[in-house]
């Protein structure tokens, strides 16, 4: 299996998120994807290469222009209203909640950082725009392995994209990789594509993408948002709709929940995604479900995650796997190509 993986990762590195009222050291670590690729070496799991450049294009398949620009330019924006703002994140603040307005992008810096985001656990720094793109230039190059035939490719993309919308970031998100695979493979002529989110978190981005799509399944197993990170979407009932009506499924499991319950609501996502029929499956890798996770609360084992890679394999997909949460990071590397391994 070939990982897609790129260097300009590290150039995402945020200082602080904002926990509890205070300013608190950055979860999302440079290190995680690190350890992810020093495992891979260790255990020869095959190529790791640099993505090669994908056009603007592609990533306006899934993020709207506006946005995009924003991302392009929110660094020298930031750093134009103040030169010692170059030693600072960029955190947002303030934000459009219901009965205000979000078609007009405001003039005010930090009122356009809050149209585009969500949280104030995103730090948006000098080299965020360059990893993001570069991260999803691993999840197209991984798609593309599918479209010309392998069973299998590894998007080792950092930032994570799950939490991303079509105009938003947030959940240290900027990009939606999941998505911007999958779209790929559907404009490469695959008719059904099925993603499947296993990140202790709901998908909330790449459900709201593909929410009123019929030819893209989201199935997510994740922390009740009653009680976990989003909060905000990720309930049982949300069903898709429109034409897209019966392409979503959400698992939502409580807080302490073990492989064994994990595993059964594997089985309904998994039933569920054979009866769409997909051409090929996307899986948005989180390992945070992990036991040892500092910011989540499932207690999957390490071994657990070889039997999520068999269960995988077995459902006999060509799939690409796009790296999303995983915090323990001693642990990161060790759960994620346990996956890998053992589907492979
Ligand atoms: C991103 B992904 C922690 C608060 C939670 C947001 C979590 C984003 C998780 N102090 N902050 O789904 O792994
Ligand atoms: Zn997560």
């Amino acid at each position: 299996m070939k990982t897609f993986y790129n260097h300009l990762h590290a150039q995402h590195h945020g200082k602080v998120e904002m926990f509890r009222g205070a300013l608190v050291p950055c979860f999302e670590v440079p290190a995680r994807a690190d350890h992810v690729v020093a495992e891979l070496q260790r255990r020869q799991l095959g190529d790791v290469l640099e993505p090669q450049a994908f056009d603007d294009a592609a990533l306006a398949a899934i993020h709207s222009p506006r946005y995009l620009n924003f991302l392009a330019t929110a660094w020298e924006q930031w750093v134009a209203l103040d030169a010692a703002h170059a030693a600072k994140d960029i955190l947002p603040s303030v934000w459009p909640t219901r009965t205000f307005r979000t078609d007009i992008e405001p003039d005010n810096f930090a009122a356009k950082v809050g149209l585009y985001s969500f949280d104030a656990g995103t730090p948006f720094t000098r080299g965020t725009w360059v990893a993001a793109r570069a991260g999803a230039h691993c999840a197209l190059g991984a798609a593309e392995r599918i479209v010309q035939g392998d069973r299998a490719a590894f998007a080792l993309s950092r930032p994570p994209g799950h939490h991303a919308g079509a105009d938003f970031f947030g959940g240290y998100c900027f990009l939606n990789n999941a998505a911007l695979a999958a779209q790929h493979l559907r404009d490469a002529g695959l008719e059904r594509v099925a993603i499947l989110d296993v990140d202790y978190h709901h998908g909330n981005g790449t459900q709201a993408i593909f929410y009123d799509r019929p030819d893209v399944f989201f199935a997510s197993v994740h922390g009740d948002p009653r009680t976990e990170y989003p909060f905000y979407l990720g309930h049982a009932d949300e069903s898709g709709a429109g034409a897209g009506q019966g392409a979503n499924l959400n698992l939502p499991l409580p807080r302490g929940t073990d492989y064994a319950t994990w595993a059964q609501a594997l089985e309904t996502a998994l039933a569920a995604i054979g009866r769409f029929g997909p051409d090929a499956l996307v899986v948005s890798l989180g390992v945070d479900t992990f036991e040892g996770d500092p910011i989540s609360g499932f207690a999957l084992a390490t071994d657990d995650y070889l039997r999520i890679g068999e269960r995988l394999h077995r459902a006999g997909l060509p799939t690409v796997f796009v790296f999303e949460g995983g915090y323990a990071v001693d642990a990161v590397g060790i759960n994620v190509v346990n996956v890998l391994q053992a589907f492979a």
